[in-house]
C-alpha cells in the first residue's frame, strides 16, 4: 500500500513549542506557506493568477452539485457540523435515500449544468449493509454521464476498492484543519484516521478530493499548517475544497467570529500556488459572501464551486443567481459552450 507522505504531526506544534526538523524532505514547509500569507495582498493574488493561468483557462469554472444521501444523527462530534447528533441544530436524521431519488436528483443536477455529482452521508464510516446501495448509486449516476464523487466518512481498503469497482471518480475526505488545531474541533476520530482513509482511497485508484475549513478560530499559522499538509500529500489531491465555516446555530462553533474575507481569499490563492494543478473549489460559505468577494476568489485561483440551492443541510446561492454571476464575469462553465459575453455595466 502507498503511504502518503505528510508533515509529521509531531513537527507541527504551536508557535510556543520548539519545532523539530522533519526527516523527509517536504515540498512545502509550514514556514514557507506562512511566508506566502505575509505577502502584500496584490502580490499574492498576482502570483496565484500567474500559476493559475499556466495550467488552466482562467475564465472557466467547473460545477459540482451536492446531495445529502443520508442526513443527520451522526455519531461523530465535529464541532462545526449541524449533522452531529450532539448538535442542537434542528437537522432531522434520515435514513439512506432510496436509489430512485438519487437518480432523479442527479438528472436534475445534470439538466442544470453540473458535470459532477457529489453524494454525502452523515456517517463515521459506511456499514457493510450500506455498500450495495451506495455502489449502485455510483453506477447509476455515472450512467447518466456525470462524474461521481462520494463522501461517506472513513473507508477501509476493501470499501475503497468496491467504490472504485463501481466506477467512483472522486472521494471527498477532508483534513479539515492543521493537526495541532484538530483536537479542539473533533475528538471522535484522529488526524491519522483521516490520513489512513486518504491512503486507502489513493491505493484504490480513486481521485482524492481533500480540503478543509477556515474561520473556525484557528490562527494564521494553523491555516498555513492545513495548506502545508494538503500540499505535501504525495501526490497532492486532484481537488481541494476550501470551506469557510458556516456557523450554524446549535453547533459548538455557532458564535465563532467571522474570518476577515481577505484572509479567505489569501487561503484560496495559497492553495493555488502550492497545488498548481488541483481544482480549487470555493465551497461552503459562498451564500454568505457577496459577489465581489466571490470574484476575488476566482481571481485567486478558485476554479470550481458547489452549484445548486443546497449544500448538505445549509443553503447555497440559487443556481440562476450563479448563472447571472458567470455572465457578469464572463466565466465559461466547463463542459458548456460559452453562452454569453460579459454584460456591460448598467
Ligand atoms: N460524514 C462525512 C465526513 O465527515 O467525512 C462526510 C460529510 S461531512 C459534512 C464533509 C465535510 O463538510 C466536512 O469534512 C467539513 O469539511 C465540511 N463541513 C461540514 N459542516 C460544515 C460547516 N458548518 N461549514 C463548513 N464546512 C462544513
Ligand atoms: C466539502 O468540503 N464541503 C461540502 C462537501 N465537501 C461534502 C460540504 C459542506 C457542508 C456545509 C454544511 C452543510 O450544508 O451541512
Ligand atoms: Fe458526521 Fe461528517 Fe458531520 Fe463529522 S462532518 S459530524 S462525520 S457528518
Amino acid at each position: 500500500m502507498t503511504t502518503i507522505a505528510t508533515i509529521p504531526v509531531s513537527s507541527l506544534r504551536r508557535a510556543s513549542a520548539p519545532s523539530t526538523t522533519p526527516k523527509a524532505p517536504l515540498r512545502w514547509q509550514v514556514a514557507d506557506v506562512a511566508t506566502l500569507y505575509e505577502l502584500p495582498f496584490m502580490d499574492l493574488l498576482f502570483r496565484a493568477q500567474q500559476v493559475h493561468r499556466e495550467h488552466f483557462d482562467a475564465n472557466e469554472v467547473q460545477l459540482s452539485t451536492l446531495l445529502s444521501i443520508k442526513t443527520g444523527g451522526c455519531a461523530e462530534d465535529c464541532g462545526y457540523c449541524p449533522q452531529a447528533s450532539t448538535a442542537d441544530s434542528g437537522v432531522e436524521a434520515s435514513k439512506l435515500m432510496p436509489l430512485a431519488e438519487v437518480i432523479e436528483a442527479a438528472q436534475a443536477a445534470k439538466d442544470q449544468g453540473a458535470t459532477r455529482f457529489c453524494m454525502g452521508a452523515a456517517w463515521r464510516s459506511p456499514k457493510e449493509r450500506d455498500m450495495e446501495r451506495v455502489t449502485d448509486m455510483v453506477r447509476e449516476v455515472r450512467a447518466l454521464g456525470l462524474e461521481t464523487c462520494m463522501t461517506l466518512g472513513m473507508l477501509e481498503a476493501q470499501q475503497a476498492q468496491a467504490l472504485k469497482d463501481a466506477g467512483l471518480d472522486y472521494y471527498n475526505h477532508n483534513l479539515d484543519s492543521a493537526p495541532e488545531f484538530y483536537e479542539s474541533i473533533i475528538t471522535t476520530r484522529t488526524y491519522q484516521d483521516r490520513l489512513d482513509t486518504l491512503t486507502n482511497v489513493r491505493a484504490a485508484g480513486i481521485n482524492v478530493c481533500c480540503g478543509g475549513i477556515v474561520g473556525m478560530g484557528e490562527s494564521r499559522g494553523e491555516r498555513a499548517g492545513l495548506i502545508a499538509q494538503l500540499a505535501n500529500l504525495n501526490p497532492y489531491p486532484e481537488s481541494v475544497p476550501i470551506n469557510n465555516l458556516v456557523a450554524v446555530k446549535g453547533t459548538p462553533l455557532a458564535d465563532t467570529p467571522p474570518l476577515d474575507p481577505f484572509e479567505f481569499v489569501r487561503t484560496i490563492a495559497i492553495a493555488r500556488i502550492t497545488m498548481p494543478l488541483t481544482m480549487v473549489r470555493l465551497s461552503a460559505g459562498r451564500e454568505q459572501m457577496d459577489e465581489a468577494l466571490q470574484a476575488l476568489c476566482f481571481l485567486a485561483g478558485a476554479n470550481s464551486i458547489f452549484y445548486g440551492d443546497k449544500l448538505l443541510t445549509t443553503s447555497n446561492p440559487q443556481a440562476d443567481k450563479d448563472r447571472q454571476l458567470f455572465v457578469r464575469l464572463g466565466l465559461k462553465v466547463q463542459g458548456e459552450r460559452p453562452a454569453a459575453h460579459a454584460q456591460p455595466c448598467q
